[in-house]
């Protein structure tokens, strides 16, 4: 098949996921174009079947804000007609959706027909999408796809409780590329972060407040009073300064290290003992499975999706939001229980492997096959 991929370049988890989804798909011999604005972060050019092109940005005087929406649709319509592209696959709904359903119905004036796949991703229907800024554009634009799918039973539900929603909407699970997240022996590093034998904690996002990293340092202080412990911040966002603070309020600096945003968090992962996400809202939770598959268990908030991938006693534990005593003691559990911690190890990669490529990759294949079958021509 002959696909166009659009999504968020930056270190989001759908840019991630969207990346990675058209990397495997090129390997099954799929022809790949990625239209975004700048080139996704983990997306290596030089692979066969993968294509960029890149939305080029407008900066007429007049514009206070730049038409992206207009730019991206004018490349859209562009790579569909020069590329003989066979389907549009756009990941997070805002503005994706939208400008996608406009090329499509430009293209369809010259006879040319491009079935539009939307993921919902999570804060596109959640924080952002249920905004009445945005909120009927979006309903319009899920409506007007050929499929929708989402990252987790927990954003279908959500998706249908917001809005009014007439199509089917396909749960596919993020999934993990195992050929690059695998615990690797890196000792090395870890005697650099923890020389006496502490533990290592670690949390990797994108530093919004969503992310409750105030929770995560609070839990820690807790933590450390009871185990020898380091926490690993790795991200960069708005809240970061806020966060150095809390961490100079307590008194933890020289505990607490900010990484910044790591290329290869999968070696910061190999060291760490536990991972903490105490998320306000998620919908999926792709660091956590990240973690998981390099065998670090999981200290979660039960929100959205997060139940459906850790799994409460078997690969970590599931708080209330802004619950930071029971993060702390579910760590405290499992940091001071070696027998435990690696039990929790094993069923960690255990449930990260069904998410493995492998098993999802096929069914976003056959879900695009099927709609590229009944996809209705006027639509
Ligand atoms: O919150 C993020 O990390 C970014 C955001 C995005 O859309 O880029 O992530 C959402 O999509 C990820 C990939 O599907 C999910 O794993 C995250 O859970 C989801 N974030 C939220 O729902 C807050």
């Amino acid at each position: 098949m002959k696909i166009g991929i659009v999504c968020y370049p930056t270190y989001g988890g759908s840019g991630v996921l969207a990346t990675e989804l058209g990397l495997g798909l090129a390997r099954n011999g799929h022809q790949v174009h990625f239209i975004t604005y700048r080139q996704p972060a983990r997306l290596n050019p030089f692979q066969e079947n993968v294509f960029y092109h890149e939305v080029s940005k407008s900066d007429y005087p007049l514009f206070e804000y730049a038409p992206y929406d207009t730019t991206l649709t004018s490349k859209l319509v562009d790579v569909v007609r020069n590329e003989k592209l066979e389907l549009l696959h756009v990941h997070y709904a805002i503005p994706h959706a939208t400008v996608a359903y406009l090329a499509k119905k430009i293209l369809l004036t010259e006879g040319r027909y491009v079935p539009v796949i939307t993921t919902l991703h999570g804060t596109d229907i959640t924080l952002v999408g249920n905004n009445p800024a945005f909120s009927p554009v979006v309903e319009f634009s899920i409506n007007k796809s050929d499929g929708v799918t989402a990252v987790s039973e927990s954003l279908k539900q959500q998706t249908l409780d917001s809005f009014k929603i007439e199509k089917d909407i396909k749960v596919i699970y993020n999934f993990i590329d195992f050929d690059r997240f695998r615990k690797v022996n890196k000792d090395h590093f870890k005697k650099a972060i923890a020389p006496n034998g502490e533990k290592i904690l670690v949390h990797v996002s994108n530093f919004r407040k969503v992310k409750r990293i105030g929770d995560v340092i609070k839990a820690f202080q807790k933590i450390y009073e009871k185990v020898p412990s380091k926490l690993m911040l790795v991200g960069d966002g708005p809240e970061r300064n806020k966060l150095e603070e809390l961490c100079r309020q307590i008194g933890l600096c020289h505990e607490i290290r900010f990484l910044g945003k790591q290329e290869m968090v999968e070696e910061v992962l190999a060291v760490s003992d536990l991972f903490i996400m105490p998320s306000e809202s998620e919908s999926f939770g792709l660091a956590a499975l990240e973690a998981m598959a390099c065998q670090v268990p999981v200290i979660s908030s039960n929100a959205g999706g997060l139940p459906e991938v850790n799994i409460e006693g078997v690969t970590g534990f599931l708080s209330d939001v802004g619950d930071v005593d029971s993060l702390a003691q579910s760590s405290i559990k499992l940091l001071t229980d070696d027998t435990k911690l690696a039990a929790f190890r094993i069923a960690a990669l255990e449930q990260a492997k069904r998410f493995s490529l492998d098993n999802i990759l096929p069914e976003y294949e056959n879900y695009y096959e099927e709609i590229l079958r009944t996809a209705v021509y006027s639509s």
